[in-house]
């Protein structure tokens, strides 16, 4: 940040030092590393508080002992009262080619140019110490620290809202926070008063559906995308605007965890995507994404069979394809959490040239409700001036006081016009970067109505749940079994149902059966257009192939998990041919064994121990590789731990593999998995019995050391395809 010439008057940037020079050097030199008081005094004890004799009353005086227990009692802040617990991250996003034609948004001009960026990922509901892989919505806040002002795009991994107006967005949130008189559940959707409010208010059903989805249980934030779910304008330089909608597309695609797997995550390792954010970074595989946008021109807001301005409506990519149009890389991890993550405040209000606003009226409540949430959360007004908050591009203006100021105003000029100060600051022309809001004709009476384009609550859902793989839909309709099966009140149920039955026939009828009321008979879709009011908001498309997440990247294993079970005697070999060929293509494998320390191969070569097998679980890895040796098989069978081990992963259709005697012990721990998915309908499952070599999606074996490298290549595209769905059921075949 540059000084700025002050004149009178003139507000001074907050990073210049403005204390006496020779006393910040003092403070600031290295070698100075004493512990302090917060006035600096020099503190040579911290471990017993002064007492008048050694087993005597503590004295007041001991101004270390007050300071110190009064700022841990004040160390707290008010919770987010939504999107509490995150996680954030460090980065920059460069622009692919200049968008000059669409914005004159600077950060979207240069190639060249990088611009700092803070990420905050989050769950909705749970509070800050809630697990993170609950089923839920993920907060996706990317603050763009541009040469013009901050640019805050805070969306979520879900295209669509819950509701179209602002003003029920706390009838929502009260709906689905723990219950009011109990407090609870925590951080889940699965209760009376989230589906009462759903069953009565049936715009949510669009979300309700992304919800129920496998999009609502990601793996890691890395591999989720990111939605402006609003329609904002994009203006250029002669002052044309055009309608866009945000998309953040991750590198490494779009990849959810098993329900099962979701749960058991939950209590073995509740910061499971933040420790995944975190070490990502720290072993520098940098979480990516595009920045992708759909634009579309004024005219053409009604064009679509929806209405743009409705948060609850998505534009499919097949009618307007997203532009990639450059790229966000996190390179950094937060210092302190609470300094940045914390303290880390987001608005969609802060919008920089060449980006403007639309009418829809979600937005619109948006616009007022951030800052305000800031001033009782950060404690006041002065929360711009955090560091974390703080824009690079310079600040000059006449705001003044309040709690926690920062800033030391010079002068006596603190208004507009001046004379006193040189008439600082000046106001900026749009030539010199003014903001300058895209004027819109508008006419009107008051009213409290909605739009009769924003009446079709269904069409988009059934577009959503008909756009789903096999797979992906018994995922959603078992979700909703669970979730409306944990509804104490059946109307409530029943409603639920109801309304179901409006967008899809197979969901109503498998959840009435499965929560004990009645499947009403499916409305089809052109019956409930003839007698809607809705009719021309129908969506045209049949299907949209980018809705289903079986449509995203599967060619990578970077940054995926892999188990290595072993114990003394393993064949160090296969070991080492396998763990060679997965940390070439970017994967993580750890050594899995009894205890930490060291073990010894087959060959007496000491392999190190990465984790202690009762410290971790099969949930926590991408796949599982057992190589060979019968000492270390022994080893393996002789633990209660290892097999179940495998059997989850093969349970929740991971990649498996496994050499020479490693095969045995596979076959062995899966067989009972697979005859019970059998029991239960599957209708292919393979593992039947010892003597025939394991086969199956996903599983991949080698009894002969000499094959080592091509299992190790046949286990890499296993893993690259996420998950094995069809492992019991070749209906689940990707492309089904
Ligand atoms: Fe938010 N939202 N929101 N929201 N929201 C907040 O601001 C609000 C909405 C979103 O990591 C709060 O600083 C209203 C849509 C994210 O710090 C609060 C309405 C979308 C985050 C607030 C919405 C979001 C928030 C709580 C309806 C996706 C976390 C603490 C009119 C496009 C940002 C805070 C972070 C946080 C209000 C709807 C995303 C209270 C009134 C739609 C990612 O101001």
């Amino acid at each position: 940040m540059k000084k700025a010439g002050h004149k009178e008057g003139h507000p001074v940037d907050a990073s210049v030092p403005t204390k006496n020079e020779a006393l910040d050097a003092f403070r600031e030199d290295p070698t100075d590393s004493y512990l302090t008081t917060d006035q600096g005094i020099r503190v040579p004890h911290t471990d017993d508080s002064l007492k008048a004799g050694r087993r005597g009353p503590t004295l007041l005086e001991d101004f270390h002992l007050r300071e110190k227990i009064t700022r841990f009692d004040h160390e707290r802040i008010p919770e987010r009262v939504v999107h509490a617990r995150g996680s954030a991250a460090h980065g920059y996003f460069q622009v692919y080619e200049s968008m000059a034609e669409y914005t004159r948004a600077a950060f979207l001009q240069e190639p060249s140019r990088k611009t700092p960026v803070f990420v905050r990922f989050s769950t909705v509901v749970g509070s800050r110490g809630s697990a993170d892989t609950v089923r839920d919505v993920r907060g996706f806040a990317t603050k763009f620290y541009t040469d013009e002002g901050n640019f805050d795009l805070v969306g979520n991994n879900i295209p669509v809202f819950f509701i179209q107006d602002g003003i029920k967005f706390p009838d929502l949130v009260h709906a689905v926070k723990p219950e009011a008189d109990h407090e609870m559940p925590q951080a889940s959707s699965a209760h009376d008063t989230f589906w009462d409010f759903v069953s009565l208010v049936p715009e949510t059903l669009h979300m309700v559906m992304w919800v129920m989805s496998d999009r609502a249980i990601p793996r890691s934030f890395r591999m989720m995308e990111g939605f402006g779910v609003h329609t904002f304008k994009l203006v250029n330089n002669q002052g044309t605007a055009r309608l866009v909608k945000f998309h953040w597309k991750p590198i490494l695609g779009t990849h959810a965890l098993v329900w099962d797997e979701a749960q058991k995550i939950a209590g073995k390792d509740p910061d499971f995507h933040r420790r995944d954010l975190w070490e990502a970074i720290q072993t520098e595989s940098f979480p990516e994404y595009e920045l992708g946008v759909q634009i579309v021109e004024e005219r053409d807001e009604l064009r679509f069979g929806f209405d743009l301005l409705d948060a609850t409506k998505l534009l499919p990519e097949e009618l307007v394809p997203v532009r990639r149009i450059g790229k966000m890389t996190l390179d950094r991890n937060p210092q302190s959490f609470f300094a940045e993550t914390e303290q880390v405040a987001f608005d969609v209000g802060n919008v920089v040239p060449g980006i403007d606003f639309t009418n829809d009226p979600l937005l619109q409540a948006r616009l007022f409700s951030y800052v305000d949430t800031q001033l009782t959360r950060l404690g006041g007004p002065n929360f711009a001036e955090i560091p974390i908050n703080r824009p690079v591009a310079p600040v000059h203006n006449h705001q003044q006081d309040g709690f926690g100021r920062q800033t030391i105003n010079t002068g006596k000029a603190n208004y507009h016009p001046n004379s006193v100060g040189g008439g600082c600051p000046f106001l900026a022309p749009e030539k010199a970067g003014g903001y300058a809001h895209h004027g819109q004709r508008l006419d009107g009476p008051t009213v409290r109505e909605r739009s009769e384009t924003f009446q079709d609550h269904y069409s988009q859902a059934t577009l959503f749940v008909r756009s789903l793989s096999r797979t992906e839909k018994t995922h959603l309709i078992d979700a909703c079994k669970f979730e409306v099966g944990k509804v104490e009140r059946e109307e409530i149920r029943q409603r639920v149902v109801d309304h179901f039955a409006q967008i899809d026939r197979e969901l109503a009828q498998e959840v009435a059966g499965a929560v004990g009321v009645t499947a009403p008979a499916a409305v089809s879709p052109s019956a409930r257009a003839a007698d809607s009011k809705a009719t021309k908001t129908q969506t045209a498309l049949e299907r949209s192939p980018a809705l289903s997440m079986f449509s995203t990247v599967t060619d990578t294993i970077k940054t995926r998990k892999v188990a290595i079970l072993a114990e003394n005697g393993v064949r160090s070999p296969e070991l080492a041919a396998v763990q060679k060929v997965l940390r070439e293509e970017g994967a993580t494998p750890e050594i899995v064994s009894s205890t930490l320390g060291v073990i010894t191969g087959a060959d007496g070569r000491p392999i190190k121990v990465d984790k202690a097998l009762r410290t971790v679980s099969s949930v926590l890895y991408d796949a599982v590789f057992v190589p060979g040796g019968a000492a270390s098989i022994a080893a393996l069978m002789a633990q209660t731990d290892a097999a179940p081990f495998v059997q989850e992963a093969f349970k929740h259709y991971k990649a498996i593999a496994a050499a020479s005697e490693g095969v045995d012990f596979i076959v062995e721990a899966c067989r009972p998995v697979a005859k019970s998915a059998m029991r239960q309908g599957a209708k292919s499952a393979k593992v039947t019995s010892s003597e025939e070599p394991l086969v199956g999606p996903g599983v991949v074996t080698a009894r002969d050391p000499s094959s080592l490298r091509d299992l190790a290549r046949r286990f890499v595209t296993a893993i690259a395809q996420h998950r094995h769905w069809d492992r019991f059921d070749e209906e689940r075949r990707p492309g089904k």
